[in-house]
């Protein structure tokens, strides 16, 4: 069974996630999706509106993801591919190059960013309405 890793905060869940979670499951038979808690959104200065377990009960029920795991820091990662016997770890092309050194321990794929849709263009959208 071949094993896919993501990781990100998937807040405001949007076609542009789904994007991603799709072209990850196709690279394998088995998407783990490594969700950033509460408190990591606070270290990468991110503010969700959903909370860690309404963004994970959100995610389980995507048919591309298997498994949702906690992303509590940067440093896990390499673990979590240890762990998890991960072979391919996804993540889209705004991260190019930032997870190269997993490349040690998996396949590393950058896939294009989805274009026109992001959470926050989706709150400067709904805030600008009257
Ligand atoms: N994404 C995408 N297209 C968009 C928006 C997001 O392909 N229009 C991808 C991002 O590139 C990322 C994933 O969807 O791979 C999740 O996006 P975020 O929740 O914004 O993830 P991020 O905050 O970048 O967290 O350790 C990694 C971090 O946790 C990544």
């Amino acid at each position: 069974m071949k094993k896919v890793i993501t990781y990100g905060t998937f807040d405001l869940l949007h076609w542009g996630h789904i994007n991603l979670l799709r072209r990850a499951k196709e690279l394998g038979d088995y998407l783990i999706v490594g969700l950033s808690s509460d408190e990591f959104n606070q270290i990468k200065n991110k503010k969700s509106y959903h909370s860690y377990e309404n963004r994970k009960m959100i995610l389980e029920a995507i048919r591309y993801v298997d498994e949702v795991i906690p992303e509590h820091n940067w440093e896990q990662k390499i673990e979590d591919v240890q762990k998890h016997n991960i072979d391919v770890f996804v993540m889209g092309d705004d991260w190019k190059g930032k997870f190269d050194y997993l490349k040690e321990y998996c396949e590393v794929v950058y896939l294009p960013r989805t274009v026109g849709i992001s959470t926050s263009k989706i709150k400067n959208d709904l805030f600008s309405v009257k």
